[in-house]
């Protein structure tokens, strides 16, 4: 698009004058202005490329409108070239404290005017593509941010939900494994303990058969909530290994912690008192815990470490149930 200049020149002459010189260069968007409010308004509906502005006007002065213009951010950049005859090294000081980007003698070359006019445009456009460009960059990266930060929420729901059991909100199966077998491994290496309890339900499938599927689950839930409780350290892990089974992993625990933290969970469990009638056990819902220990048993890894901390709870089975074995009492 052609540039449009404005001349504010309160100059009939003047105006003329210099609109010719414009027009014989191929400037033909040109405004007039010879006051304040005559200038604000052609700047408030043309977007003005450069302004030509004279020092004396009819109610002010060009110095005097120039820092008006500079107030408003709008106007911020366009460029202001101040023309004048006045020979006074103080006013060229003025004019460009005021907000001007050029400042004009009379009398000019025509050459000297249209070159000074082409470098105006120039700068404007550098400023104005500049900020586009920022503006754009920041718009970009505000995006990023934003798009990170979902990204990061995802992430951490996927990874939350990958690794939970719905019904308990405790670890599920998958992420136990994963994390015994490197619980296991870190602590071989540092030749620490780490203990692994298990823990079953005692007749869950008869508290089915009496109360239904769901009050199973609510069930399964509570004794859920009542394991997770019962641990303190920050390292312990409870997870949701089965149907009715559970484990806790213990890194760093010897057997005796861990007989501690198991006979713990079985009282808690015992103490949510939820009635269980058909249990030959009690008649409430209790539950079977079998440990193992990796410093006091010969174990190979992981998986033999679960398989002893079965046969533990198998015992406790056998052994009349409600209880934890190895007993150490
Ligand atoms: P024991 O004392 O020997 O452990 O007997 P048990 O009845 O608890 O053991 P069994 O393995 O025979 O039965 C487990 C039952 O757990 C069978 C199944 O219906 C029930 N069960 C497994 N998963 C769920 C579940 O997600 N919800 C409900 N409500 N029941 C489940
Ligand atoms: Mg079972
Ligand atoms: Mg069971």
């Amino acid at each position: 698009m052609d540039p449009t200049i404005l001349i504010v020149d309160d100059s009939k002459t003047i105006k003329k004058s210099l609109t010719k010189i414009l027009q014989k260069h191929n400037y033909n968007n040109i405004y007039h202005s010879g006051n304040t409010t005559g200038t604000f308004k052609i700047l408030e509906i043309h977007s003005i490329n450069v302004i030509l502005m004279d020092v004396r006007l009819q109610d002010s002065s060009g110095i005097e409108l120039t820092r008006l213009i500079r107030k408003i951010d709008d106007y911020k950049n366009i460029p202001i070239i101040i023309i004048t005859s006045i020979k006074d090294i103080r006013l060229i000081q003025e004019a460009f404290d005021s907000g001007a980007n050029d400042f004009l003698q009379k009398p000019f070359y025509e050459i000297e005017i249209i070159a000074r006019i082409r470098s105006a445009i120039n700068l404007m456009k550098e400023i104005e593509e500049r900020s586009k460009r920022e503006k754009e960059l920041i718009e970009r990266e505000r995006e990023l941010i934003s798009i990170n930060r979902l990204l990061e929420i995802a992430n951490q729901t996927y990874l939350r939900s990958n690794a939970t059991d719905e019904l308990t909100q405790l670890t599920n199966k998958r992420y136990f494994n994963e994390f015994f077998q490197s619980e296991y491994e870190r602590t071989k290496i540092k030749k620490q303990p780490i203990s692994l309890i298990l823990i079953d339900i005692d007749h869950f499938k008869l508290y089915n058969d009496n109360y239904g599927h769901q009050l199973g689950d609510s069930c399964l839930h509570d004794v859920a909530q009542a394991i997770e409780k019962s641990l303190t350290n920050a390292k312990d892990i409870a997870a949701r290994v089965g149907g009715e089974e559970f484990a806790v992993i213990a890194p760093d625990s010897k057997l005796e912690q861990a007989y501690s933290i198991a006979e713990k969970i079985r009282k808690s469990v015992y103490d949510l008192q939820i009635i269980h009638k058909a249990s030959s056990t009690e008649f409430v819902v209790t539950v079977s815990i079998g440990l193992a220990n990796s410093l006091d048993s010969n174990v190979a890894d992981h998986n033999e470490l679960f398989k002893v901390a079965d046969i533990q709870l198998y015992e406790a089975k056998n052994n009349g149930r409600n209880q934890v074995q190895p007993s150490l009492l």
